[in-house]
């Protein structure tokens, strides 16, 4: 039967205005809010497409050979570049580093510690020593620093892996829960650690793009900043389920702990992704992604970090989840520091698969600027620095 020409136009004004709505919907402009005192601004634009610069003076930059390798007198701060890494990933480590030399540390020349549970092989060491003018160590973890603690089940481990295998990654990879706790409370407790107060954090196979042409480790010390990052991040619920619950356990008992200009409301936020608030339990999952940090370790070593790490560690959420020390060491810099401290290195292109920091600058080569994963579109949901930008700032 022959549709009446009538019915026929309202189906196709009606597929016509449905199409329009999908069409408003997928270009309306994503909304990052805007620091400022109080107010908050809208933008429409990623801050990675607006033109970036250097942060504010005071910069130390290169002069004569004040940053030459082996002056006594050199303008370097107590700080290193680390690195935690196994034997399996010399290559990758190799790439790492001819990033971040070409762009940054062979005019600063900033000492390289390299870690391992396991010694490092001859021909590690030989490789790596060749791409840098700068000192290299390397050093062994301490057994009782990767061990696993005496505390956690291992049968209780192996029925929380058959539980969250499927959804957590990792999750049967013991070693992988024994680093993340790891670099959650001891990395900064190494003894080749222990006069040093600033470090980078350099993962084996990620990238860097842009020139940075000042000393970042001063530039930390000068304006009073504890913490870097690039990339903020939603995590997976699942990794972090019973994480939020011992959070506030610890927070009714050490209230005092809470810096008055904290970034809880970060860590609370549930708006954007409000079926990660549910499964994590009221944690938003947002997190700094800690393959890169630049960090002062006395934050780490502070009485509020310890008391923190030791309660949520006798859980044993390290080994019955998974806990990143992404998440930890978030959860403890948005409750416990001024967030006014923790600073974005906007001008630091970087990269970790699958996720970029790539700014608008006529310094950064070899990224494509403002995009932010080269996987599968969905992984731009998890971006979290809109809601970092709306009650933090830019710091
Ligand atoms: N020495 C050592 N390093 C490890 C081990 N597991 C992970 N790492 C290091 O810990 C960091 C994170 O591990 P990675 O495999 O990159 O995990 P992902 O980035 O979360 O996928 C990297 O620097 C690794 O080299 C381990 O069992 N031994
Ligand atoms: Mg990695």
């Amino acid at each position: 039967m022959a549709v009446p020409k009538s019915i026929r136009l309202l189906g196709i004004i009606t597929l016509g205005i449905f199409f329009y709505l999908v069409f408003l919907i997928y270009s309306a402009p994503v909304t990052i809010q805007a620091p400022g005192s109080g107010k908050l601004e809208k933008m429409t634009k990623d801050p990675n497409l607006e033109p970036t610069g250097e942060p504010p003076e005071p910069l130390r930059r290169v002069v004569g050979n004040n940053y030459s390798p082996n002056n006594p007198n050199s303008d370097r701060i107590n700080a290193t570049l680390l690195a935690l890494v196994r034997n399996s990933e010399l290559e990758d480590m190799l790439q790492s580093m001819r990033d971040l030399e070409r762009t940054w540390n062979h005019k600063f020349n900033y000492p390289w510690l390299f870690l391992n549970d396991e010694p490092f092989t001859d021909e590690f060491k030989k490789k790596i020593r060749e791409a840098t003018k700068a000192e290299v160590n390397f050093d062994l973890v301490p057994k009782e620093h990767w061990e696993v603690p005496s505390w956690i089940n291992e049968d209780l481990y192996q029925e929380s892996v058959e539980l969250l295998k499927e959804k957590v990654q990792y999750m049967n990879k013991k070693s992988y829960h024994q680093m993340c706790r790891w670099n959650s409370g001891f990395f900064y407790k190494h003894p080749a650690l222990l006069n040093t107060r600033y470090y980078w954090r350099v993962e084996p196979h990620v990238h860097f793009f842009c020139d940075v042409d000042y000393d970042v480790f001063r530039y930390m010390q000068d304006h009073n900043k504890t913490y870097g990052f690039t990339i903020n991040l939603y995590d997976s619920p699942e990794s972090v389920a019973g994480l939020w619950p011992e959070v506030n356990k610890f927070i009714s008992d050490h209230n005092h702990h809470l810096h008055p200009n904290n970034a809880i409301k970060w860590l609370q936020d549930d708006h954007n992704r409000r079926e990660n608030f549910q499964k994590a339990n009221g944690y938003s999952t947002c997190h700094f992604w800690s393959n890169f940090e630049i960090g002062d370790m006395n934050f780490w070593r502070s009485k509020a970090y310890e008391d923190f790490f030791n309660h949520i560690d006798r859980t044993g959420g390290f080994f019955y989840e998974r806990w990143g020390d992404a998440p930890v060491h978030s959860i403890a810099l948005g409750l416990f520091e001024d967030s006014s401290k923790i600073h974005w290195f906007r001008d630091i292109g970087y990269q970790h698969i699958p996720f970029f920091n790539c700014p608008n600058s006529p310094k950064c080569h070899g990224c494509q600027t403002g995009r932010f994963t080269d996987g599968e579109a969905w992984l731009n949901r998890d971006d979290c620095r809109p809601v970092w930008f709306k009650y933090a700032g830019m710091g």
